[in-house]
């Protein structure tokens, strides 16, 4: 069942691995990753202007699990924000390096990089 994507895989190996050693190192790896994580990008980002906003985000259904504070837990409880917008917020706020309300290129590449510290 998963042919179709073993295929896409190995391709993506093959061409991943750039001395042809039959493995793919740390950074060849990361690249990977950083690829795949730039097309999902790209597929959010509707309006083509480089950025993602919350509209944009809200079709952005994965297992994204953002770390939250228990302190801006608690703030966003107060303001009894429905679940939904509420899990926007929290990917927003933890994506969103400088405040500017939309979700950059960089900003999307970096937070998933921490992740796999
Ligand atoms: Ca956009
Ligand atoms: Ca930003």
């Amino acid at each position: 069942m998963l042919n179709e994507e073993s295929v896409l895989l190995s391709d993506e190996f093959a061409a991943m691995d750039l001395d042809s050693n039959g493995s793919i190192d740390f950074e060849e790896m990361r690249q990977l990753i950083r690829l795949e994580y730039r097309d999902l990008f790209l597929d959010l980002d509707k309006d083509v202007d480089g950025y993602l906003v919350t509209t944009e985000l809200s079709s952005f259904q994965s297992d994204f699990e953002p770390v939250v504070s228990e302190a801006c837990e608690k703030a966003l409880e107060m303001e009894d924000v429905k679940a939904d917008a509420r899990e926007l917020r929290i990917v927003m706020a933890q994506l969103d390096e400088n405040n500017d309300k939309k979700i950059s290129l960089d900003e999307f590449l970096n937070n998933q990089n921490e992740s796999m510290h």
